[in-house]
């Protein structure tokens, strides 16, 4: 086991990791920016280096400091959480060439993974049901054309280097292509330094399920079944539930097996997430890969009472996966509170958490790096707090939803608790009739 962790993240993120650390016995080193001098992750962790000024290029993002503070402090492994370097194979790179151990998979993982088209071409090869589309990129209009025309209109043109709806974009027919096949080159160069596109053909009234696979350096591949994240606005999750209503064990089974099956063919390390739209008649279509640990990685452990980042840790210290592939004990939901104003498109809303009352009881856990008189800084995401309920029933996870927001008090800022109150009391979120476009067809606040 690793001696010291060194914790590349902030908020409650960075707290979790902290946790799953002290419980293995192993030290924590906290990194922080001028803007998280007060935060709990560097209270609470054995020790903490300020690595630059509040933007997150010069705190978080900036790998020098951050392996010098790994090296000063004698760290043999640094743990991401999610964002920031998570996903940068660069980073996980030179932690290796340093001798301290990247808590994630490979870099050529992260790096198959990262391309768009190289990852849908490899999940295709391990038997993963992709979408109809061009064989990897197509570099002319000639050819986009062409692949469009035989695939069929509408389709979606998407960035190699993009990803998270990042890059995108739905066209409907050829003139409309012909106009924006460059502009959507230029602009995938502009943003990700790549031009490359591929082309799928869209899918519509479609979920969002994603699978958390997991593995081993001694070649073992396991799925812990499905979270559906369908309620999103713009892209951003804001309510996610395992198991998904959409999802039968036997479709369960399917999606599993091809999951692990994507795992290994990338000689995947550690906890990642396969994600899939599947459509009103139960096709599944591969979306993206993403190699890291998740924000919402509390319901699948809710779900089946596990703990994913101690395993992740231990896994990552050449352990064999102690994790075994069971059918969802529990429903479990996560609300997201973001200190945003629902009432005002969502706009930020950082400031002085001037009175707080944090909900408790039998199957409710909260994870949070907030406190009363927190000063929420305006520089990073809008994260406050992950409230998760679980119960014998997804009836029984919402009514503990419904009370554990009522009991959760957050004054001084606003946040997106209202909108969630709405959703838990609204009859297409309680009948599981929720797309991904579900947010942009309605206003919430009429729901
Ligand atoms: C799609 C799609 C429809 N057809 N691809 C958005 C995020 C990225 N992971 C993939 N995304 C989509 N790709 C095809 N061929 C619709 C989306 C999409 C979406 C996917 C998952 C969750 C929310 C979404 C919201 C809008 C669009």
């Amino acid at each position: 086991m690793f001696r010291k962790i060194l914790i590349a993240n902030r908020g409650e993120i960075a707290l979790r990791i902290i946790r799953a650390a002290k419980e293995l016995g192993v030290k924590t080193v906290a990194v922080y920016s001028e803007a998280d001098k007060y935060s709990l992750h560097v209270r609470f962790a054995d020790e903490a280096i300020c690595i630059g000024p509040p933007p997150s290029k010069q705190s978080y993002l900036n790998i020098p400091a951050i392996i010098t503070a790994a090296t000063v402090t004698n760290s043999d492994a640094i743990h991401p959480g999610y964002g920031f370097l998570a996903e940068n194979q660069f980073f996980a790179e030179i932690c290796n060439d340093h001798n301290i151990t990247f808590i994630g998979p490979s870099p050529e993982a992260i790096s198959r993974m990262g391309d768009k088209a190289v990852a849908k071409e490899t999940m295709k090869k391990a038997g993963v049901p992709v979408v109809p589309g061009s064989d990897g990129v197509v570099t002319d209009l000639k050819t986009a054309i062409e692949v469009a025309e035989s695939t069929g209109y509408p389709i979606m043109l998407k960035a190699v280097a993009g990803g998270g709806g990042k890059g995108m974009r739905m066209i409907s027919n050829r003139s409309e292509l012909e106009k924006v096949f460059e502009v959507t080159r230029s602009e995938a160069l502009a943003f990700f330094n790549n031009a490359d596109l591929y082309i799928e053909k869209l899918i519509t009234n479609s979920k969002h399920i994603e699978i958390q696979i997991f593995g081993d350096h001694h070649g073992n591949h396991i799925h812990l079944n499905e979270r559906e994240c369908s309620v999103q606005r713009r892209h951003q999750k804001l309510i996610e539930e395992t198991p998904s209503v959409a999802v039968s064990q036997e479709l369960r089974d399917i999606m599993g097996k091809v999951s692990a099956q994507g795992a290994k063919a990338v000689n995947y390390v550690g906890p990642g997430t396969i994600e899939y739209l599947l459509d009103t008649e139960g096709n599944f279509y591969f979306m993206e890969m993403n190699t890291r640990v998740q924000v919402e990685h509390p319901i699948t452990e809710e779900s089946l009472k596990i703990d994913i980042v101690k395993e992740q840790i231990k896994v990552a210290a050449g352990e064999r996966l102690t994790l075994t592939e069971h059918p969802p004990k529990y429903h479990s939901i996560e609300c997201r509170i973001n200190a945003e104003d629902p009432y005002n498109d969502y706009r930020p809303s950082p400031g002085k958490v001037e009175g707080l009352h944090v909900p408790g009881g039998q199957g409710i856990r909260v994870d949070t790096h907030i406190y009363q008189g927190y000063f929420i800084p305006p520089y990073y995401d809008s994260l406050l707090a992950k409230l998760i309920t679980y119960g014998n029933s997804r009836q029984e996870a919402i009514d503990k939803m419904k009370v554990a927001l009522d009991e959760f008090i957050i004054e001084g800022i606003k946040t997106t608790i209202p909108f969630h109150q709405k959703m838990m009391n609204n009859p297409d979120f309680v009948n599981g009739k929720i797309d991904t476009k579900y947010l942009e067809r309605v206003n919430w606040i009429d729901l």
